[in-house]
């Protein structure tokens, strides 16, 4: 056994979503937001945008944990837990309730600002992320969401007016959460992966994917750029979905499907980082015939709105093999990832890999070469309550692996990381399927998927066991 130590002012912390967690939906002057509109999904299935909010369907972001009003309580959880960070988002629809109001919702930024407060009284520095699934419904049903350029000036209003409030609270900020998720999502659930999209029947989903993602990208730029001139020392990053995809076999095919799957999802951190598409992605475009509406103005915000780090989630790995007739690009996602016979997966069909982590800590720093920070990482599961304790040692063996592989990257290969945020800290809904009883908790909350409950909080195991690993600042292997 020996201990490795992670770096001095090393953050630590959990993350957040503001629909995941606040509830609250309709007060305080909020808007409606996409978030408040999807139904829950069956157990593990995917969940369905309505068309507004509707009688007889339940919406478990409508209350969620009520963060809202309970924070200063769960604060609390987190500073006995030794958190020196928080990462949670802001919900655009506190603060411009429609989206295109030309003023913002004064008693939305108020609650942040006592929010933030209370996070800085703590010790707690706040960790924001600006888009987190939540657009306004109204930028939805009136603009057709990110496929519409006007989308990209309402973003940015909505960021100038979050960092000018809150610059002396806020250090850390990503604009769009796991924005490269989009490429996997040209189904119903779309609109609901930031870009705000409702597909209609017959058009061509992935050059429209293509055209709102790259409006997203141009309006991170921007506000990149914005951040810098409202505060010198704002760190602003990207925030993206790390789940690497291995080569099945070392088949030469399989290893160069592998490479183009990769690039696919990560294009998204080439324009982030480097101002610039790479050129496979403008060839794909090319070869496939889309039209992307892209003016020599959005290659100039791009170039002039390169991050300063990057956020990632990561959960997860995937593989992938060759298959005939499919020329990589040209495939449903899905139909080529495979199960890897090397790893594990969860009830939820996630595959558990640890050494995934430090690979991808590797990648991400040699072709990127800024700051990286672990955003998201944790277990969801079903906990059983049994006499008011809950013994989640499943996740803290996930959890305790992942920060091996995580010291290890750091001790030995030299990544330069700034902290952690597991996922979830406190249960909450989940995005993909809606469900209270995918748990990824230190601490437990008395809410069930037909919406039952106390909402009590209770500290699981695993709560005593990263208060351990923060007041320690090392795990041991
Ligand atoms: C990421 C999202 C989060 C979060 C997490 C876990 O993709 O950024 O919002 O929910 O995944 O996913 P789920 O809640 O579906 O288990």
């Amino acid at each position: 056994m020996s201990k490795r130590k992670f770096p001095e002012n090393f953050l630590w912390g959990g993350a957040l979503a503001a629909h995941q967690v606040e509830g609250g939906w309709n007060e305080g002057g909020k808007g409606i937001s996409v978030a408040d509109v999807m139904s829950a999904g069956e157990h593990g299935k995917a969940r369905q945008i309505t068309d507004g909010v509707q009688d007889g369907i339940y919406y478990p972001n409508h209350e969620a944990v009520d963060f809202y009003h309970r924070y200063k309580e769960d604060l609390q959880f987190f500073k006995e837990m030794g958190f020196t960070c928080l990462r949670t988002s802001i919900a655009w629809t506190r603060i411009f309730p429609l989206g295109d109001e030309e003023e913002p919702n004064e008693e939305g930024l108020q609650f942040y600002d006592t929010f933030f407060d209370e996070c800085l009284k703590l010790g707690i520095e706040p960790v924001i992320t600006l888009s987190h699934f939540e657009m306004p419904y109204h930028l939805v049903k009136t603009y057709g969401g990110f496929r519409n350029r006007k989308c990209i000036d309402f973003f940015v209003r909505f960021a100038e007016v979050c960092f000018k409030r809150y610059k002396d609270k806020v250090t850390y900020w990503m604009t769009f959460n796991e924005i490269n998720n989009q490429t996997n999502f040209t189904t119903d659930f779309a609109p609901f992966t930031n870009s705000g999209i409702v597909y209609k029947e017959g058009e061509n989903r992935e050059e429209i994917m293509y055209q709102a993602a790259h409006y997203e990208l141009v309006a991170s730029a921007k506000v990149v750029k914005l951040a810098r001139e409202i505060k010198d020392d704002f760190q602003i990053g990207c925030m993206i979905a790390m789940c690497p995809i291995y080569p099945y076999f070392c088949k030469p095919k399989d290893m160069m499907m592998a490479t183009k799957a990769m690039q696919k999802r990560l294009y998204f951190t080439d324009v982030h980082v480097f101002g610039k598409y790479p050129r496979n992605i403008i060839q794909y475009w090319k070869r496939k015939n889309f039209t992307i509406d892209f003016t020599e103005e959005d290659a100039k915000d791009l170039l002039e709105g390169c991050v300063d780090y990057i956020g990632f989630s990561y959960y997860m790995s995937f593989a992938t093999a060759y298959q005939e007739g499919n020329t990589y690009y040209d495939y449903d996602e899905d139909s080529m990832l495979v199960k890897n016979p090397y790893v594990k997966a969860r009830k939820w069909g996630w595959q558990i890999d640890p050494v995934g982590l430090r690979y991808s800590l590797n990648y991400l720093q040699d072709h990127y070469r800024i700051p990286l920070f672990i955003v998201e990482n944790g277990y969801g599961e079903y906990d059983e309550v049994v006499d008011g304790k809950i013994h989640d040692d499943y996740r803290i063996e996930y959890l305790d692996k992942h920060l091996e592989q995580l010291s290890i990257a750091i001790e030995e290969d030299g990544i330069d990381v700034i902290g952690y945020t597991s996922w979830g800290p406190i249960d909450i809904v989940s995005a993909g399927t809606g469900e209270m009883r995918k748990r990824y908790g230190f601490i437990y909350v008395d809410k069930h998927d037909d919406g039952t409950g106390s909402l009590k909080r209770l500290r699981k195991d695993s709560f005593y066991w990263y208060q351990k690993v923060i007041s320690n600042n090392y795990v041991e292997s």
